[in-house]
């Protein structure tokens, strides 16, 4: 390892930038210094990650193979730096190069290879077992392109692709030698094989190569650095070489493009998947490489297959990798010998299921036509674990058909497909949601029969966010306030947040917790103005939200707040002095064909325009979108926020994990009681969070009742003048039909009740105002907030996960 000195790491750094870029400092670009600084700090934690793949080989304890299409990373650096405690020393090593680490840290392109909350969860989980000292391998895809870039033209989005790679990948490590074959199509055969049993044979169409790409994930300051192995496709030798020698090289050329499509892009759509043949090879494809990787490189060679549950647990990220189930059947029986029943022992005991979603239209679904057509061997497969679930159900439940129907993995309508959630709890030891209400509603709604016949097999694990990027990472300020009056433990043991409690009422700790909240807008101000040309004003309540585009989060119930405000004093109902300065930001990105979504961000930025630049609004009342939300730009926007929305209609989403990071920051959440909401006011106190709106069972009850969105319009004054306004085309530039489909929906089906939760929501807007006011009470209830958090740390989900579904503890 080099060594710990800022000598030491001047040699190193000049050595990388001399040897790797092959460029001297004088002539060097940022990119150059970037890499070069990259490649450092990896040299640091070279040795530990060595050093951790031996002990855990040798340990042969269980090992968490942590399935996921999707890892929302983030940057690398800094939470390189932070793990080898390097950030000092790099400082100053680089400015004796006249050097700033800061300027170089801008260089990085953050690997966006997720949608949102699934993705970024997986990247907390996995920091948080590296830091935990348990063994994990996170395994994805390495999509050559990630999320989108988000630009807005003339108000609507416009997606851009996402070169992550264009300027060099320091942070991986491609093993083309460690590649695995993937198979695909074709037909299956029975034969009879040297004992005599009936053997079923898959004889595949064509294949790609898995390459696998290495990626340190370090634990903090513990010497651990876990890995995460993403997979990237291309064409197999056998492949193009075949048609290359009969001389058709644009074939051939063709046939290399195929198979690397199938990493080449991250799927935006993040609910209503679309059962897209692509998307299933994705899948097939990181899972089938996953298994054969695990199984032939990281198993001794003489391993006892039967007893692989003791060395691995899978965590199926959702239904996206359950195709492993039958790979791993298939694997066992086919490749192995394993009878159906051996095989089914072993494969049942090794995967745990995390649904992530109550929505019903992101539940995914493959046709069997498709599935069959593509994975013949694994339809037959499921086929067989389907008539065999089916068997228990009706011995369970003798002479209810139609409750074995309903069970059957196999779904006959629309077209005949397979229900990847039955599957997913069938072949599941635990099936856990991802907060306590959407555990519930998961085993009440959702799957209410297998919780009948399984009640055990159900648990809930609330999510958690890593406090080393989502706090001391992103928020340098309040980290060290923190640490000046409760030492640095919390930042591997959040729960001690509660010391803090006490200096609620301190008024010099009062008074520096603001400071700090003052500096992080100050920060984000000079952001904003940088990327996006945004004038932040002084001085305002900064109320953000920020998450996906979608109908169930209910960005539109916070618009019409907002023109609600704005009609108010245009019409003289009330004075712009009376108005609380607010400025509300939000970040979202819509998969590219939503169309509901692209149309309300498109009105965002209307109502944004009009507004900003009203005089009748004196200044009180801004609109800030930034465009391309992501992690890099949550953790300077995170910091610097006052308010935090979390306003999806209760029942519909999942858990949220960005209002964690609110709280932990210091904002108060405005929010309805769903999700981890519920279990964030519960913590901080119903004095400290602004509650609204529905429950769960009134959103039932009213549902039920038959809901008018337009008994709202027609009865509250306020809410009418408000749709009026969007109607009139007041914000359309003269188009007053620019916005029929989001207002009309609103008014006519409006499926996520954003009109019959309007007042209360204006209500508690109206307390929020009141608060803020008080700036001793609001100061109080921030640091009560940060205090009383403790609980949403990954680490404790991580805890949770060992405790009640894997069966396995740190390595001592
Ligand atoms: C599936 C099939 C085909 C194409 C796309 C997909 C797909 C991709 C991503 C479906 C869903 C997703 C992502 C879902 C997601 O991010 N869910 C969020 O998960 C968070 C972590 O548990 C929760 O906090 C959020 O409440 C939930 O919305």
């Amino acid at each position: 390892m080099p060594s710990h000195s800022v000598d030491g790491f001047v040699r190193e750094f000049l050595h990388e930038l001399n040897t790797n870029q092959g460029v001297m400092l004088s002539r060097s670009s940022a990119n150059d210094q970037y890499l070069a600084l990259a490649s450092t700090v990896k040299n640091y934690l070279m040795a530990r990650w060595l050093e951790t793949g031996r002990k855990t080989r040798d340990a042969k304890t269980k090992t968490v193979g942590y399935l996921s299409a999707e890892y929302l990373l983030g940057r690398q650096l800094d939470n390189a730096l932070l793990a080898t405690d390097l950030n000092e020393i790099a400082t100053k090593g680089l400015a004796l190069c006249g050097l700033d680490l800061a300027t170089l840290r801008e260089q990085e392109v953050e690997p966006g290879l997720g949608n949102g909350g699934l993705g970024r969860l997986a990247a907390c989980f996995i920091d948080s077992l590296a830091t935990m000292d348990v063994p994990c391998i996170g395994y994805g895809i390495r999509y050559e392109y990630g999320i989108f870039r988000q630009t807005f033209v003339e108000g609507r989005q416009v997606e851009q692709p996402d070169t992550w790679l264009a300027l060099g990948a320091p942070w991986e490590f491609p093993h083309p030698e460690a590649s695995v074959q993937v198979n695909f199509g074709g037909h299956t055969e029975k034969y009879v094989g040297a004992d005599g049993r009936e053997r079923t044979r898959w004889v595949p169409a064509w294949n790609v190569l898995g390459v696998p790409y290495n990626y340190m994930v370090p634990g903090y300051l513990n010497g651990r650095v876990n890995t995460l192995r993403l997979w990237s496709a291309q064409a197999t030798k056998a492949f193009d070489l075949q048609i290359f020698n009969s001389g058709d090289y644009a074939q051939a050329v063709r046939a290399q493009t195929f198979a690397e499509n199938i990493s080449k892009v991250l799927y935006p759509e993040d609910s209503t998947p679309q059962g897209k043949e692509l998307r299933l090879q994705q899948q097939y494809f990181f899972v089938a490489c996953s298994l054969r990787d695990f199984i032939d490189q990281e198993l001794e060679e003489d391993f006892d297959l039967h007893n692989l549950a003791d060395r691995i647990t899978y965590q199926l990220n959702d239904t996206h990798p359950v195709i492993a189930v039958p790979e791993l059947m298939r694997l066992l029986i086919d490749e192995h010998d394993f009878s159906w029943d051996e095989a089914w022992e072993v494969t049942s005991k090794c995967f745990d299921y995390t649904c992530h979603t109550l929505l019903p239209e992101a539940l995914e679904v493959w046709p069997t036509e498709l599935l069959g057509r593509l994975l013949p061997r694994h339809m037959e497969i499921i086929y067989q674990i389907n008539e065999q679930f089916l068997a228990e159900v009706r011995e369970a439940f003798p002479g209810d058909e139609i409750r074995a129907r309903r069970m059957s993995m196999i779904a006959e309508f629309p077209e005949r497909g397979v229900r990847m959630a039955y599957l997913s709890t069938v072949a599941s030891s635990k099936v856990n949601g991802v907060a306590e209400l959407h555990s519930q509603l998961l085993r009440d709604k959702v799957l209410p029969d297998f919780s009948e016949m399984w009640p055990e097999k159900f648990t809930n694990v609330t999510n958690g966010v890593t406090p080393r990027r989502f706090v001391k990472l992103s928020n340098p300020k309040l980290s060290n306030l923190i640490t000046d009056a409760i030492g640095p433990g919390w930042v591997t043991d959040l729960e001690r947040l509660k010391e803090l409690e006490p200096y609620a009422d301190v008024p010099e700790f009062k008074v520096a917790f603001r400071e700090v909240k003052a500096a992080n807008k100050a920060r984000l101000t000079a952001l904003l103005k940088q990327r996006d040309g945004i004038d932040l004003p002084d001085g305002h309540l900064l109320d953000v939200m920020v998450k996906r585009l979608h109908e169930y989060k209910r960005q539109s119930l916070k618009l019409l707040h907002i023109v609600s405000l704005y009609e108010q004093v245009l019409s003289g109902k009330i004075a712009a002095a009376d108005v609380t300065p607010r400025t509300v930001v939000f970040g979202a990105k819509a998969a590219p064909g939503y169309k509901m979504a692209k149309d309300t961000i498109h009105l965002i930025n209307m109502v944004a325009a009009k507004v900003n630049s009203a005089p009748e609004i004196e200044g009180r009342l801004k609109i800030a979108f930034p465009a391309n939300y992501n992690v890099t730009l949550a953790e300077k926007l995170i910091p610097a926020a006052d308010l935090s929305e979390q306003i999806s209609l209760a029942g519909m989403e999942a858990s949220g994990t960005g209002n964690m990071k609110f709280a932990l920051n210091g904002a108060l959440t405005i929010g309805t009681d769903d999700g981890a909401n519920v279990e964030i006011r519960r913590l901080v106190g119903d004095k400290h969070f602004f509650l609204f709106g529905m429950n769960e069972p009134q959103v039932a009850e009213l549902g039920a009742k038959g809901y008018n969105p337009g008994d709202y319009y027609e009865s509250n004054q306020q809410l009418k003048a408000t749709l009026d306004l969007i109607l009139s085309g007041h914000f359309s530039d003269g188009d007053p039909h620019l916005f029929d489909a989001v207002v009309y929906n609103l008014l006519n089906q409006d499926r996520f009740m954003a009109l019959a939760d309007f007042d209360s929501y204006v209500e508690a807007q109206g307390k929020v105002e009141e608060r803020y006011a008080d700036e001793e009470a609001w100061t109080r209830s921030a640091i009560l907030n940060v205090a009383r958090s403790g609980y949403f740390s990954s680490d404790r989900s991580m805890r949770d996960y060992l405790q009640r579904i894997w069966h396995t503890s740190p390595m001592i």
